[in-house]
C-alpha cells in the first residue's frame, strides 16, 4: 500500500480540519461582540491569533504575574544589549552633556492633561516595588526587583480618556515601541521602573526608564522609555513585525 491513510480516512481527517476551522471562525464572532478582538485582526491575525488573544484575556483580566521571594532574585541578570542603544545613547549625551536629569517621559494622545515628567518628579510618585520574572522569547529568564510608579498612577494624572483602548510606548531607540491594551496598560503590575535590584536601573537593563509588563514576554517591556501615547486605534502604532503583538504569559 503506497499510502498510509485509506482514502476514507483522508475525508474524515479533511471533514475534521475544516470543522475546526469554522469552530475558530465562530469563536472569533463570538470574541469579537465580547470585545477580545486584538487591534488590526481584520488585517493582520487570523481566526487563531484572535481565540489566544480573546481565551487568555478572559482568563487573565484580573490575574497577577508570579511575585518571587528576594531569595529568588537572579544572582547575574542578564543584561540583553545584543541589538541596544549604542549608537542612540551616543546621540542622547551629545544633546544632553548634563546627563538624564533632563531625561523625561512625555504622555500624550486621549488624556485631557498632557505633559512630560522628569525621572526627579516621577520618582515623588507612589512607589511600586514587584520581585517578577523577565521572560525572553528566545527562551533564557531572570528574576529581578522591579521598582518605579505603577503605569495606571501616570495614566491617572495625565487624565486619561474613557475612549482609551491602548496605550502606545515609544524609546530613544525607534525600532523599539510597542503598545498594550488598556486592560494590561492599567493593570497594577505594568510599572514605569527606574530603579532594579535596589539601585538605578543600569542601562543594560533599560536605564534611565524602563516600561515593565511581567504578564507578557520580555520584548513588550522596552527599554528607554521616552514617549507614553494614549489611544483608540494603533494603526499608527504598530506594524506586524517578527514578534506577535500580545505575547501574554
Ligand atoms: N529599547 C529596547 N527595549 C528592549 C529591547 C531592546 O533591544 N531595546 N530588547 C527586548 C527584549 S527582546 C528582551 S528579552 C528584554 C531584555 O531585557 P534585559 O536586557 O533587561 O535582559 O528587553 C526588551 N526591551
Ligand atoms: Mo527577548
Amino acid at each position: 500500500m503506497p499510502n498510509r491513510f485509506s482514502r476514507r480516512q483522508l475525508i474524515t481527517t479533511a471533514g475534521a480540519t475544516v470543522a475546526g476551522v469554522s469552530g475558530l471562525a465562530i469563536g472569533a464572532r463570538v470574541a469579537s461582540q465580547n470585545g477580545l478582538i486584538p487591534p488590526g485582526y481584520d488585517r493582520l491575525y487570523g481566526p487563531g491569533e484572535t481565540l489566544t488573544y480573546a481565551s487568555q484575556r478572559l482568563l487573565t483580566r484580573h490575574s497577577l504575574a508570579r511575585e518571587f521571594p528576594r531569595s529568588q532574585i537572579s544572582a547575574k541578570p542578564f543584561a540583553n544589549l545584543g541589538r541596544s542603544a549604542g549608537k542612540e545613547f551616543e546621540a542622547f549625551q551629545k544633546e544632553h552633556p548634563e546627563g538624564f536629569a533632563n531625561w523625561k517621559l512625555t504622555i500624550d494622545g486621549l488624556v485631557s492633561k498632557p505633559g512630560s515628567w522628569t525621572l526627579a518628579e516621577l520618582m515623588r510618585y507612589p512607589t511600586r516595588s514587584q520581585i517578577t520574572q523577565l521572560t525572553c522569547e528566545e527562551g533564557w529568564s531572570f528574576v529581578a526587583e522591579w521598582i518605579g510608579v505603577p503605569l495606571a498612577h501616570m495614566l491617572e494624572l495625565a487624565g486619561i480618556q474613557p475612549q482609551a483602548r491602548f496605550v502606545a510606548y515609544a524609546s530613544i531607540q525607534p525600532g523599539w515601541s510597542d503598545s498594550i491594551d488598556i486592560a494590561d496598560a492599567l493593570h497594577p503590575q505594568t510599572l514605569v521602573t527606574y530603579a532594579m535590584n535596589g539601585g538605578d536601573l543600569p542601562i543594560g537593563h533599560g536605564g534611565p526608564l524602563r516600561l515593565r509588563v511581567p504578564r507578557q514576554l520580555g520584548y513588550k517591556s522596552v527599554k528607554f522609555l521616552t514617549r507614553l501615547t494614549v489611544t483608540d486605534t494603533l494603526k499608527d502604532h504598530w506594524q506586524p513585525g517578527d514578534y506577535s503583538w500580545f505575547a501574554g504569559i
